[in-house]
């Protein structure tokens, strides 16, 4: 199998950790999204929407980061991804919350429109309260994930072990690190994500997120 990712990006790095700590044979090329690669011709054959991760599995191609971690979870018999039914669908149903809900108010509204210029808006003002309704938006997010989803007593996101709801998650988490977030009004989320950073492949698979966390610091962000 074949990954393409690329080190910074939040949606290949929850990947690129699940491939290490299951020990997967997965051959991984960087594609340079920093560089514009994914919008080459060569890329545009592989994803037509110019994303990255994209998995090829024999003549097989997958795209979307959830639906990666899905088949490669079900291919390798992973324990991160239980097979009865109703444990499965709560996993999916937290790996959909995350990409749409939390990921939308919290990564679009909140970090991106603050750190990357494509989702900046070019009037001062209204990017002032672009970002000011990110952040209301994602607060609701944070409260029902601190709350009611890790509000319950287990260590991870569907109960006593970790899964790959897990994995997604912390990818979306993460890039808070990029404005300085401390989620210091959600200690459930701030004990959960320590215990994701606590894993053995967690800093070997997140480099480019550090590497990216050095070149946004120093601005006064808007932050949770
Ligand atoms: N829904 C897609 C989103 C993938 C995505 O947003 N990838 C970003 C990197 S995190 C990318 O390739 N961006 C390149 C660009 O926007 O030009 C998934 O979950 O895989």
């Amino acid at each position: 199998m074949k990954l393409y990712q690329h080190p910074v990006s939040t949606t290949c790095r929850p990947i690129m950790m699940f491939i290490a700590d299951e020990g997967l044979d997965v051959e991984q090329q960087i594609i340079d999204i920093l560089a514009g690669e994914q919008y080459g011709e060569a890329f545009t054959k592989i994803n037509p929407s110019n994303f990255v991760p994209v998995l090829e599995d024999g003549d097989f191609r997958l795209v979307e980061s959830s639906a990666i971690l899905k088949y490669l979870a079900e291919k390798s018999g992973s324990a991160s991804y239980p097979t009865d039914p109703q444990a499965r669908a709560r996993v999916n149903e937290t790996m959909d919350w995350f990409n749409t809900n939390f990921y939308r108010t919290f990564g679009y509204g909140l970090v991106y429109s603050q750190i990357l210029e494509s989702c900046k808006l070019p009037d001062e003002a209204a990017q002032k309260l672009q970002t000011a309704a990110g952040k209301t938006q994602a607060e609701r997010f944070l409260k029902i994930l601190n709350d009611h989803m890790l509000g319950q007593g287990t260590p991870w996101l569907c109960g006593e072990t970790r899964t790959i709801a897990d994995y997604l998650a912390s990818g979306f988490v993460s890039i808070g690190e990029l404005i300085g977030c401390k989620f210091s009004a959600y200690p459930n989320i701030v004990a959960w994500y320590d215990r994701m950073k606590a894993t053995p492949n967690w800093q070997s698979a997140n480099g480019g997120l550090y590497q990216w966390a050095e070149s946004t610091r120093g601005p006064d962000y808007l932050t949770v």
